[in-house]
């Protein structure tokens, strides 16, 4: 047994389960935090140390969760399950190492799968109810009680200054030390880029001006419902859990269900490679609204309704906006699993927004029907 697994092995065993445990290993899952499965006392669980660099503090996810856990009804009375923490021994809900990261530990949803695409408007229907629901079962919870897990995560106008600052400085000194790490940001691949971001610099404050003049306000969301965190039943028919809860906090709705639709309605996935063949699927979208109107009934405004295709719109530019950053500082954010990957990524991610722009109109005729 190596001493990785060891010390592993002696973590599990500060929270409070049936020793011993039998096995551990990492489970690729998400771009951020490190995750393993386990099993113990002939249960499974699942591990995860949040990442330090991306969470500044992560105690207050998991105060988050704690409030969560105190919600005066079960997330299944709604037909909804969201992973439930084991506590450690000493009653805390999470362990720290010795290099002072945090660990939670989680049970495992059985019988369960994750899709790696939909393949069907029945499960796109599934997708907007699960989400649909979350947002029902948590509406009832004042927002304030909830703690920012992530300053600035849906600040699409900081992301864009961010790169803009990069992009400048870049051209100023384009072989300074402080870039020593980073690739060229004058090939012309991301020069293309740029000229698309600098075309659409309203896009980015869209979401923002609508709070600021009072038509949309925030609430709770999850802030990352994309298809890898929906937890399907063995046979993909039903979407029974909504996992990886990091980012719940105060928010918009226009965020979450974009964010959604930027996952799940680009069939192709994060990880394709050729921007010429993105496209933003019509029906997966229609079915995911009409899944999320039906569970939610009449929480949405009208405004709300009305925002929604600048949410839609702007989720894929703000995710390309991070990729394209992380690209050009040396991938410090997003796992990779090669260097340029965060640099393909932005391009479908972008690809994905000007393909919104060309269907806006029967993306809106969409939200129409669904709302209507
Ligand atoms: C990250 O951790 P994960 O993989 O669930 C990111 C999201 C992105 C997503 C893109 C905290 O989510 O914002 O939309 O990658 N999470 C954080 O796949 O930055
Ligand atoms: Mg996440």
């Amino acid at each position: 047994m190596s001493a990785d697994v060891r010390s592993l092995i002696a973590l599990c065993e500060q929270f409070a389960i049936d020793p011993p445990v039998d096995a551990i290993a990492p489970l690729v899952r998400g771009l951020i935090n490190d995750t393993y499965r386990l099993e113990a006392g002939g249960r499974r669980y699942v591990l995860q140390r949040i990442n330090g660099h991306v969470f500044p503090e992560p105690e207050r996810i998991m105060a988050n969760l704690a409030r969560l856990a105190r919600h005066p009804d079960r997330p299944e009375s709604l037909g909804l399950r969201v992973p439930a923490l084991i506590q450690a021994r000493d009653g805390a809900s999470f362990v720290r190492d010795d290099a002072g990261a945090v660990w939670r530990l989680m049970e495992f949803i059985p019988d369960t799968c994750n899709l790696s695409r939909l393949q069907n408007v029945h499960q796109a229907r599934e997708v907007g109810r699960v989400l649909g629901r979350f947002h029902r079962w948590t509406a009832v919870l004042p927002s304030d009680d909830f703690a920012v897990t992530l300053p600035g995560y849906h600040d699409t106008p900081s992301y864009l200054e961010r790169l803009r600052t990069l992009f400048d400085s870049a051209a100023a000194t384009p072989s300074g030390p402080e870039y020593a790490d980073g690739p060229d940001r004058n090939q012309p691949e991301i020069t293309v880029l740029r000229s698309f971001i600098e075309a659409r610099l309203d896009l980015a404050e869209a979401l923002d001006r609508a709070v600021q003049v009072g038509r949309i306000a925030p609430r709770l969301t999850h802030g990352d419902p994309k298809l890898d965190n929906i937890l399907f039943d063995h046979d993909g028919q039903c979407a029974l859990a909504l996992i990886d809860l990091d980012t719940v906090q105060p928010g918009l709705i226009q965020h979450d269900l974009g964010d959604c639709l930027r996952s799940c309605c680009n069939a192709l996935g994060e990880c394709e490679t050729d921007p010429s063949k993105v496209r933003f699927d019509l029906a997966l979208a229609k079915a995911i609204l009409t899944g999320y109107a039906e569970t939610t009934c009449d929480r949405l405004s009208s405004e709300d309704i009305d925002c929604l295709f600048d949410g839609i719109r702007v989720m894929p530019f703000e995710l390309g906006l991070r990729f394209l950053t992380d690209h050009l500082q040396g991938d410090r954010y997003f796992k990779v699993d090669r260097p340029g990957r965060n640099l393909t990524k932005a391009r479908i991610q972008f690809a994905l927004v000007a393909d919104i722009e060309r269907r806006e109109p029967e993306i809106r005729a969409v939200i129409e029907t669904a709302f209507g």
